[in-house]
């Protein structure tokens, strides 16, 4: 018994020693570590200086995308006439060895047939100084350039049905030029071989006579200097005039039509046309 007592003194003793000790290493912890007071900033704070040197990042600036000039007019595409389909006179295959000069690229008719008259926007730069104010110019593009001198006669031709209708002027498909169109004027640049020079004609179908009625005109024509092309200028009004007054017709400028050919030769004549005959 007396030992159990002792045993629990004991016991007491040294929990209260370990009680004490660990108090006062708390205290001594509590008292002797503790850290002085913060006034330092605390780790947190230099991130508040970030956003103003990361600006460049959080405002990516772009790369400005150029603008697409679609608000631009652009020139209606002209259809570009083959290569290497130069024919007979009266039809058939390509021929081969065609002479130079005679290929058509282009020429100043729409699509749609149309004659651009005084639309100059898609002649060749060689021929826009040709056109005054208030000419209608006709131009021909080539694939080769024409020789200097061609070998042969060559005529660079426009048939002009300046109405748009069919029933007047010369009678539809009395030529290789106009099985489509009742053309009041033929109108061309040409070579003369056997003279040796260049020129050119306008001749206005005339009702009364049955036939083409040659015509005088401030007429303007050009080879441009690359041979590639022809062009030829005539005032509108000089035209519009002399067709009332031969053809019986009234110039109608959105309704006109028209088709190019260039002929060469004289006995085995060769030609292409712009746009193609419809057979
Ligand atoms: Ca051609
Ligand atoms: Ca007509």
């Amino acid at each position: 018994m007396q030992e159990r007592r002792t045993q629990i003194v004991l016991v007491a003793a040294a929990v209260f020693i370990v009680v004490v000790g660990l108090v006062l290493i708390g205290l001594a912890i509590a008292g002797g570590a503790a850290p002085p007071p913060t006034p330092t900033p605390t780790p947190t704070s230099p991130p508040t200086v970030v956003p103003a040197t990361a600006v460049p990042t959080s405002t990516p600036i772009p790369p400005t995308p150029t603008p697409e000039p679609t608000a631009l007019p652009s020139p209606t595409p002209i259809p570009t006439d083959p290569q290497g389909d130069v024919t007979g006179y009266d039809g058939g295959p390509p021929i081969e060895d065609a002479p130079a000069g005679v290929d058509i690229r282009m020429a100043s008719i729409y699509p749609n047939m149309g004659l651009m008259l005084q639309d100059t926007t898609g002649a060749p730069a060689e021929l826009q100084a040709l056109a005054v104010e208030g000419d209608a110019l006709f131009w021909i593009t080539l694939h080769e350039p024409i020789p200097s001198p061609p070998e042969q006669d060559i005529d660079w031709l426009f048939a002009l049905d300046l109405d748009g209708d069919a029933a007047t002027g010369r009678p539809v498909d009395s030529a290789r030029i106009n099985p489509d169109i009742g053309m009041e004027v033929a109108i061309a640049v040409y070579y003369s071989a056997a003279e040796g020079v260049y020129d050119a004609y306008y001749l206005i179908w005339s009702p009364a006579q049955g036939g083409f009625a040659p015509q005088t005109a401030d007429i303007r024509f050009v080879v441009s200097d690359s041979r590639f092309a022809v062009g030829l200028a005539i005032p509108l009004a000089t035209l519009t005039q002399d067709v009332a007054d031969v053809a019986g017709v009234t110039v109608v400028p959105e309704a006109a039509r028209g088709r190019a050919a260039v002929v060469a030769g004289a006995a085995q004549r060769v030609i292409d046309f712009y746009p193609d005959r419809p057979d």
